[in-house]
């Protein structure tokens, strides 16, 4: 039985309320106690219609810990939680003395790597929901550097391939730790002994849900010498494994365009943020479309190839408002299509090629469906203009949302819950889809247009709705 919608929404404020540990929220108390940084953005962009300023102190908490070279470290670490209960725990990350050179912060313990660049469209959601908070607090005057400083070492530092886009240095970096886009370049990496560490997932998920031991093996050392390299960048301890990921890179670029709409509310133009995002579209096009194939892909950026495997991450570029015509066309092509079944055979994107070789309905990343995945396949499928298949998504994820226990990841096909349940992105990507305007054809766009300027939702034509969405085409330099 459906329950009302009011009650879906009490249920995620619910969760999100016992995840909430008075300056931020925990993805899940058991599996994740801690602060992760992408969760954290997620769970931002929900809170905001509970508390816009508990959304605001989120974001906060997270920057609070932003190391000195600007990069947002991806946990930052309750120091009441027992070591033992999550691993990799901050004796083995050790960043206030390896990280010291890149200015890991002294007052709190973090790990040393990073997670998809979310904060700066969550931070812009989180002021248009309340602006008058926003602005009596100075929330983003304070935060606006900080976001600058975080792209700027993505964009700089981690340029590794030398085109322009960011790599990540280690799977959990992009988010979707284990993935099959990753076996081959971690099939490289030799694996740490298993009887070196001990994995605390276990304790609370499934083994043949997660990922398995030589994983963990890669993963332990892939960190350990990034590590013991003093977490610096382009050098020896990043040899092992460079990737540049198409989601994580969307993901910079939609936050670039949101940055720009920061600094137009602080009073630049926000031109040259646009403009950077632009270039950054046409690199991501240049680097990672097969347009063969209709899909982005991973590039490992050691072998200079892509990765011919087909993962929800190569359909988030259609997050971009400055992505071709053709190439967003093809994608929606793509996502209805025998890999991806949406509308057909699954109920919500799945995160791998469901006629793949490594496709599993359960283990992690490698089959299951996602909630943030699917609300950025949400956002993207709204802002070109997909509104039927939009709606018929939301629907579906409000559904099994409600029917799944705010489930970390669900089966695709039935929506059978997977993982932690009461999860925090999933309980506020919720409370988000259920304030979304369902009676208008472009729904949130408004939340990135220019406050005063009109709303994108009543424009007709998709490409430029998209445009205003994102507040391109503005006159004047921006050189913050
Ligand atoms: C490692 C917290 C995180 C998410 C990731 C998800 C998982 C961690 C883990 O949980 O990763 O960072 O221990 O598996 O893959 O996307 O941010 O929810």
């Amino acid at each position: 039985m459906r329950l009302p919608a009011g009650s879906l929404h009490l249920r995620a404020a619910e969760v999100l309320q016992g995840n909430w540990t008075g300056s931020s929220t925990v993805p899940s108390h058991g599996l994740y106690p801690h602060q992760w940084s992408w969760d954290s953005a997620f769970i931002a962009i929900g809170l905001r219609h509970l508390s816009p300023l508990r959304a605001q102190v989120e974001l906060e908490t997270l920057l609070d810990a932003q190391w000195g070279d600007g990069r947002i470290p991806h946990i930052v670490f309750n120091p009441s939680v027992p070591l033992d209960a999550y691993f990799p725990s901050p004796d083995f990350w050790r960043s206030s003395t390896a990280g010291d050179a890149a200015g890991a912060p002294r007052t709190v313990q973090t790990s040393g790597i990073v997670q998809p660049p979310v904060h700066a469209l969550a931070a812009w959601l989180v002021h248009v929901s309340d602006p008058g908070l926003s602005r009596a607090r100075s929330f983003l005057s304070r935060i606006y550097p900080r976001l600058a400083a975080w792209h700027r070492y993505l964009l700089h530092r981690r340029d590794l391939g030398g085109g322009g886009l960011a790599s990540v240095v280690h799977p959990w970096e992009q988010g979707m730790d284990n993935a099959p886009s990753w076996d081959a370049p971690l099939s490289r990496v030799t694996p740490a002994p298993a009887r070196s560490f001990r994995r605390a997932d276990l304790d609370h998920g499934a083994a043949e849900d997660r990922p398995t031991d030589l994983d963990y093996g890669r993963y332990v050392r892939l960190a350990t010498d990034y590590r013991d390299g003093g977490y610096a960048d382009g050098t020896d301890s990043t040899a092992g494994f460079a990737v540049e990921d198409p989601a994580f890179n969307a993901l910079l670029i939609a936050s670039e365009h949101a940055l720009a709409r920061i600094a137009r509310e602080l009073g630049a133009t926000g031109t040259a943020r646009h403009a950077r995002a632009e270039r950054l579209t046409a690199a991501l096009v240049d680097r990672l479309w097969d347009p063969a194939e209709g899909m982005f892909f991973c590039r490992d950026v050691r072998t200079d190839e892509l990765i011919p495997e087909r993962g929800v991450s190569g359909l988030v570029p259609l997050l971009l408002p400055a992505l071709p015509r053709d190439t967003a066309a093809t994608l929606v092509r793509t996502l209805r299509g025998p890999h991806f079944g949406l509308g057909d055979t699954t109920r919500l994107v799945p995160s791998y090629d469901l006629t793949g070789h490594a496709f599993d309905p359960h283990r992690y990343w490698r089959g299951p469906a996602w909630f943030n995945t699917n609300w950025l396949v949400e956002r993207g499928l709204r802002l070109h203009g997909e509104h039927a298949r939009a709606r018929s998504l939301r629907s579906a994820l409000l559904d099994t949302a409600d029917t799944s226990g705010f489930a970390e990841y669900v089966d695709p096909y039935t929506g059978e819950a997977c993982g932690a349940l009461g999860f925090s992105w999933t309980a506020a990507l919720t409370l988000d889809l259920l304030h979304e305007p369902s009676d208008t054809a472009h729904g949130s766009a408004y939340e990135l247009s220019d406050a005063t300027h009109g709303s994108a939702h009543e424009l007709s034509d998709t490409a430029h709705g998209a445009r205003e969405e994102f507040g391109m085409g503005a006159k004047g330099e921006d050189r913050r």
